[in-house]
This record gives structure tokens, sequence and C-alpha cells, in this order.
């Protein structure tokens, strides 16, 4: 990754600097030194885990961005950044070993690794006045199911009209061991992805996330088995929709779908089992849906999920499921694009960045890199809970065909492109 970043700046340097050769040297002006000394939280007694680990610097307007690694100290220093407007971000994987050494007590009665990470959004490195950086790390467990490819931005027909009904899911087992997706419950949370007001429920509550919807596997506990490195398809509607549309995807063999009958316009594909709907705030809605400009999405087991309580914003009218942050089991947050950060709706411990797709009906996916493939070849897919460091955006081809866009390949080993 880091090499594809400094050929990525090579080839950058050699076109941009002819052009900015006519530009006043105020508006290129790198600064000198930027160091970001990095804290494990206050329970972890060595920053012996924080050796060698990748920061991120993403230059908000153009998109690019520089990376270091951490010294024995946890710093990280980074040389000739060019003045602008950063968002930062540090994510670490840990075993569950290193975990209950460096941690004893945070680690207790907790057998699984742990991904640590922190962000700051918006750092000012427009002059030489401040160069040194503290960013703070916060652990939260790494889960089994993940979500490994979401593909919410709906696609255009031949005649450029939009369609969306062909949404999908995509989860992964990303452990070594059986996991059984009886009573997993899946759910997009409420709030805008785009906008200028801030998300309420994330304003005020940091210990819950709330639901526009929740879709529930069932099962009592072990028939639905999913093997390690395999993967399952939840469609919003289990249909061929290249049929009609050919930009778009045959989601008529996949696993599960999503099936609402109150509002007698959605289709019911017979040979596809349907998610249990136990919370749905607009009713009246065709199907459980996603935004087509970035939904907020989770996955958690809980027995009292049909009984969570459900709230309104002060003044509003709509009411949404509270979950509990400590259920979940996996989370992403799309964007609509990078100008939108204030609109996030999960909980930095949850994801501490956003992905996005940039835009909507473009028949584009968000899907997790492969961090690394075992001996006997099974994909571990990037969780560091941070989609920022662990999506990547899988684009159409250039003549608008999309038919690369399986549901179930995660085969981009290269994060940034
Ligand atoms: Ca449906
Ligand atoms: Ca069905």
């Amino acid at each position: 990754m880091t090499r594809n970043i400094i050929i990525k700046f090579f080839y950058l340097t050699l076109i941009v600097l002819p052009i900015y050769s006519c530009v006043s040297k105020n508006d290129i002006e790198a600064i000198g030194e930027i160091r970001i000394n990095v804290n494990l939280p206050n329970d972890f007694n060595s920053t012996s885990g924080l050796v060698g680990k990748q920061v991120m610097l993403k230059n908000r307007y153009e998109k690019t961005f520089y990376t270091a690694i951490t010294n024995s100290d946890g710093v990280a220093v980074f040389n000739n950044i060019v003045q602008g407007i950063y968002d930062l971000s540090v994510a670490v994987e840990m075993s569950n070993n290193e975990f209950k050494q460096i941690a004893p007590e945070a680690a207790y009665n907790i057998s699984s690794d742990i991904v640590l990470n922190g962000t700051t959004e918006g750092l000012r490195i427009l002059d030489n006045k401040q160069t040194s950086f503290e960013q703070n790390l916060v652990w939260a467990i790494k889960g089994d199911l993940i979500i490994s490819k979401l593909y919410y931005t709906g696609c255009r027909n031949e005649s450029n009209k939009s369609y969306q009904n062909d949404r999908y899911t995509t989860i992964y087992n990303n452990s070594d061991k059986v996991v059984y997706l009886d009573k997993l419950c899946l759910a997009s949370l409420w709030g805008s992805p785009n906008g200028t007001i801030p998300n309420y429920f994330y304003q005020t509550d940091k210990d819950n996330v709330y639901a526009s919807w929740i879709a529930q596997f069932p099962g009592d506990g072990d028939d639905y088995p999913l093997n390690p490195g395999e993967s399952i398809v939840v469609a919003q509607s289990a249909l061929n929709h290249k049929a009609d549309i050919p930009r778009s995807v045959d989601l008529s063999n996949v696993e599960w779908e999503t099936y609402w009958a109150d509002a007698n316009k959605d289709v019911d594909n017979p040979d596809v089992p349907n998610l249990d709907i136990i919370y749905f705030s607009t009713p009246k809605s065709a199907d459980v849906s996603y935004s087509v400009y970035g939904p907020a999405v989770v996955i958690f087991k809980n027995d009292d999920v049909s009984s969570f309580p459900v709230v309104n914003e002060p003044n509003k009218t709509m009411f949404f499921s509270k979950i509990p942050v400590t259920c979940i089991i996996d989370a992403v947050d799309c964007l609509k694009d990078d100008n939108q950060i204030i609109m996030k709706r999960l909980p930095l411990l949850l994801d501490a960045s956003y992905t996005s797709a940039y835009a909507s009906y473009i028949g584009a996916s968000v899907e997790r890199g492969v961090s690394y493939i075992t001996s006997d070849g099974r994909k571990i897919l990037k969780d560091t809970n941070n989609s920022f460091a662990d999506f990547v955006l899988v684009s159409p081809r250039e003549d608008g065909t999309s038919d690369h866009l399986d549901p179930y390949s995660n085969d981009k080993p290269e994060l940034y492109k």
C-alpha cells in the first residue's frame, strides 16, 4: 500500500510540477516537518504496541494521501507536507496476546483481537507555527462477521433513468471459525449523509445508535452457519435486475433478501428466504433500503432487539430504534463526500471515519481491501473500524458496464486508488 502511494506521488510530482511552476511560491509552500504523537489509551502500560504503525494524512481538497510510520516512541514524522486542511487517521490491529500484556485490566475476560483507532478531522497544517499534534486512540473488539461490501448507489438504465432497487449488502466471515448468522440483525441508521445540520443523535449520544430499520436473520442458534472466508448477500430485492437494466446486477441467486409486505409494493422472490423486519420507521415505504448518497450500516446481535426503545428527536415525529453500541459487531459509515464529515452517524469507536462512493446512481460499490491471505488461501479483509482505511471504491468501467460488481468478491489488496 505504501509503495503504491509513493508511486502515485512520484507520478503526481512529475505531472504537477510544470503546472505549478507558474503558481506563486506561497500557494505550494511545503511545511518542513510534522510530528504526530500517537497515544494509546490510558490503561495501556506500554507504547510497544505502537512501533511501526502507519499514520495517514489525507489532504481534504486534493484528495491525496501521505503516510508515515511510527517510531519506538509512537511518533510519526511527515516531511514536506503541502500546506492545507488534513484528516488524520491511525488504525492499529493488535492480537489478543499483546492486548493482554499491555493492558491486562482492559483485556480481562476478552478473548478477541482488537483494533485501536483514532482520527482528527480538519487538522490545519497551514504554516510552521504548529508542527506537532497529538492523536489519542480508542480500542474496540475485532468482529468475526463483517460488512465486506455495500452497493448502495443504484445505477442508471440506458435512457439515463435512475434505478435503485438493486442495492445489496455482503456479510463475510473474517474469522477462522464457523459463525452462525442466526438472529444476526442488519440495520440502517437514521441520519442524512449530506447536509448542514449534524446528526442530532450523534451529537448527543455516543453510547447508542438509532436505526431507521432493523432486519433479522431467522434461526435458533445453529441453522445458518457461515464458514471462514465465506460470504452471503442480502439483497433489497433478490431479482435479476440485469434483465431490464444492463448496467445493474443479477441478484436472483443470492442467499437472502429483505421483503416488506405491508406497503404492497415489494416483490418477494419465493426461492430466496426473507429476513424478518423487526423495526421500520417509515412503514409506508416500499421496502427497507439504503440512501443512495450513503447509509450508515451496522450488524449486531441482541436478545432484546424486539423491545429496544423507540425514540424521536426533540419536536420531530419520526421514531427510531435505539441500539446500544456494545452489541454491535461491525459498522460502516458512508457519507456523500469528503465535505460531509459533520454528518457522521457512527461513533468513532465503531467507525473512526467514513467511506464514500462520491456520487449516486453510478453503479459503484464500496468494499473492504484484503489485509492478507492465509497459507490455506483464505482472505483476511481489512477491519480496523476505520472505513477510510479499510474500504476501497469499486467503480464501473468507462463504458458504463458494471458486471465486475460481483457481490462476493473482495480482490483489492491495494487501497486508495
Ligand atoms: Ca425487497
Ligand atoms: Ca423471498
